[in-house]
């Protein structure tokens, strides 16, 4: 008889527990509320395109009811996830200006602070591309018991507990990491369950794809520019160049090159210095995935992890990728 041995993300967890000796399966639990926001997203990305049928958003739907936007009601359900599980304290979300704090008894006393971009790359939503969900984890330095405090949220990206992202494409994906290596699971819709479908993923070390907008090109750093160039120029092994490839959306775009190897790019451009993406809950979650799977992310100069963030929402330039092309490209940042 044939065997089918498949993995799912609660099992995986469980397994994986062991790797922390302190932990009292908080994380897990907190993991598995997250999950279950993300298959209720998943099922609402799958019918975005019936929306135009069913009342877009602003207008009311048959049952009188106002529609949200999908990225508001991302941004509704995993806020009532997160506060449901009772291990966290507080969150950070793009939608929200302010920091969000749970203040019902059982998470005042949660061990986590949460940092998410609940629906990455909404702009894609209405053209049916690829979007994301993006978070991090890490365990709050103010005592439990109270409420959340601002340090709380704003410690360095190498502090991170866990982070991940939810990738909402041909299919839906989690890919996550605790520190202990990357792993991906890709949503089985028959079942509704993650399976383990990416074990242990390893970046390449060196790839041939470039992802930028170069819309911006005439307003970048001299040495991205340089890098541009260099990925146009003939690649002496393959005597073709690299391929460019850039869907504008951070999460699909970051997933394929952690899969066959390239480079992200966001600079900071003459008009808006300080990049686009925000450290907190786009750059660090991507980072310590990048570095889990043996790649890099770098602002040109500095590790993105080793960034000491003094608001939430800040942006920063953003470099990422396989080791080998964020090496060369700071290289030519530094004008060695
Ligand atoms: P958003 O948070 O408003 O969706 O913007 C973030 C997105 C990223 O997913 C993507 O990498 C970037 O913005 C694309 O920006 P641009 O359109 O300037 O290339
Ligand atoms: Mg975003």
């Amino acid at each position: 008889m044939k065997r089918y041995s498949i993995t799912t993300l609660n099992e995986f967890i469980i397994q994986r527990q062991a790797d922390f000796p302190y932990a009292k399966g908080e994380l897990s639990r907190l993991l598995y509320h997250f999950v279950v926001a993300a298959k209720i997203l998943h099922k609402k990305v799958n019918k975005a395109g019936l929306v135009d049928i069913l009342g877009s958003a602003g207008q009311t739907n048959v049952q009188g009811e106002e529609q949200k936007k999908l990225d508001v009601f991302a941004d509704e359900v995993f806020i009532s996830a997160l506060q449901a599980s009772g291990e966290v304290c507080g969150l950070v979300t793009e939608e929200n200006q302010e920091i969000i704090t749970f203040d019902d008894n059982l998470s005042r006393d949660g061990k986590y602070i949460f940092m998410m971009d609940p629906l990455d790359g909404s702009s894609n939503i209405d053209v049916n591309v690829s979007i994301g969900t993006i978070f991090s984890i890490f365990r709050r330095v103010s005592p439990r018991g109270h409420s959340a405090r601002p340090e709380d949220f704003l410690q360095e990206g190498s502090r991170m507990v866990a982070a991940g992202y939810v990738v909402y494409g041909s299919s839906t994906m989690l890919v996550y990491t605790t520190g202990h290596g990357v792993s991906g699971f890709t949503l089985d819709p028959s079942i509704g369950e993650f399976c383990l479908s990416h074990p242990d993923i390893k970046m390449p070390a060196y790839g041939t794809i470039y992802s930028i907008n170069e819309g911006h090109y005439i307003k970048f750093p001299d040495g991205v520019k340089k890098f541009i160039k260099y990925c146009q120029e003939n690649d002496p092994e393959t005597n073709r160049p690299y391929t460019s490839r850039y869907i504008g959306s951070l999460v699909a775009d970051f997933h394929r090159n952690l899969l066959k190897g390239g480079i992200f790019m966001y600079p900071q451009t003459a008009t808006a210095t300080t990049g686009k993406l925000r450290l907190a809950y786009e750059c660090n979650p991507i980072a310590f995935i990048a570095e889990q799977a043996g790649g890099k992310a770098s602002d040109g100069t500095q590790r993105i992890l080793d960034l000491k963030p003094e608001s939430v929402h800040q942006r920063t330039p953003f470099y990422t990728g396989s080791r080998a092309m964020v090496e060369l490209l700071e290289e030519m940042i530094s004008g060695a």
